[in-house]
């Protein structure tokens, strides 16, 4: 019996893990290019996501931001920041700095 409740727990355990999607993203710069890589995200609706952001340029502070799902955070050289959201809809969404428009531009693909 108590190989049996151990094996359902972890099956469950699998299946909530199978549902989170987590990546690591750093921003880099080069020749004033600056670009969070990898820069396009995939995953699938209804994932759980959880990006992990590392700023790695020497002009400081940049922003992630990807407004179709909420999410806004000013990353600090040298800081990691960890952003959670849940891909509740489909599509090809924009992921942008919000601080410095027009740079540091990727796109976040939700899968139907
Ligand atoms: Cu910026």
């Amino acid at each position: 019996m108590k190989i049996l409740i151990g094996l359902l727990c972890l099956s469950f355990s699998f299946s909530i893990l199978a549902d989170t999607r987590s990546i690591t993203l750093v921003n880099y710069e080069t020749d004033g290019v600056k670009q969070w890589l990898p820069g396009t995200v995939i995953v699938k609706k209804g994932d759980d996501v959880e990006i992990t952001l590392i700023n790695n340029t020497p002009s400081g502070i940049h922003g992630f931001f990807i407004p179709d799902f909420g999410v806004k955070k000013e990353v600090k050289k040298g800081v990691k920041e960890v952003v959670k959201f849940k891909a509740d809809k489909d599509g090809l969404f924009q992921m942008k700095c919000h601080m410095h428009p027009a740079h540091v531009g990727g796109q976040l693909l939700v899968l139907p």
